[in-house]
């Protein structure tokens, strides 16, 4: 067992094939957070689609639950090395929100309340790789968690999950988020161990 970073130690690989290089398991749900918590009530809280003409698509807190969900069970994987299986979610699929919103897009900036921001592919978001999840564990999202709800991208490493996602902004050029303009990867895949601008 070795430490790995202050405040948390984690049990090692040994070799178990769902966990990334570099990585640790944990069993616990640390908190990342770069700034305060923001408390978003739901009454106001929106979601909102940007294209790159301007055109808005916008859900309220109901037509967001008024929208088919997914249970998605997924294992998530942050940059200073925690890697938690089988964390379970429920939340509604990019695929839905996305559904009628016509786009040239390449490239999404996704936008918190707070002011956090990252980027990543639209192609990222779709085919089943993305949800705005609003339930963990068969709670309700708790605010530290990025409640009332925050981004899912299993797949990346756990920075781009936005916590208190408010919306999405496609964009035809890659533009970079909070952390990635502080020097981490652009598109931060843990299977290749992205973690920061050149790895
Ligand atoms: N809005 C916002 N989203 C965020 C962050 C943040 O600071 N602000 N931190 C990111 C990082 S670095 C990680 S590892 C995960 C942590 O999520 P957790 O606190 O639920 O574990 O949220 C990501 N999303
Ligand atoms: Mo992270």
């Amino acid at each position: 067992m070795s430490i790995v970073t202050p405040g948390f130690r984690g049990r090692a690989r040994e070799g178990n094939p769902r966990v990334p290089p570099g990585q640790y398991l944990v069993e616990d749900f640390p908190v990342l957070s770069a700034g305060p918590t923001p408390r978003v009530r739901t009454d106001s809280w929106q979601f909102t689609v940007t294209t790159e003409t301007g055109a808005a698509h916008r859900w309220s807190w109901a037509e967001l639950m008024a929208l088919p969900s997914e249970k998605p069970r997924v294992d998530i994987h942050c940059v200073t090395q925690w890697s938690k299986l089988d964390t379970r979610w429920r939340g509604v699929s990019l695929d839905t929100l996305l559904e009628g919103v016509e786009t040239e897009a390449d490239y999404v900036l996704v936008h918190s309340y707070g002011g956090y921001t990252t980027n990543l592919p639209l192609a990222d978001l779709v085919d089943g790789q993305a949800w705005v999840a609003y339930q963990f564990g068969g709670a309700e999202l708790t605010p530290e968690h990025g409640g009332p709800a925050r981004l899912l991208v299993p797949h990346l490493y756990f920075w781009k999950s936005a916590k208190w996602v408010r919306g999405l902004e496609l964009k035809l050029k890659d533009e970079p988020g909070f952390w990635e303009n502080l020097g981490y990867h652009d598109y931060g895949d843990p299977w290749r161990e992205q973690r920061y601008q050149g790895d």
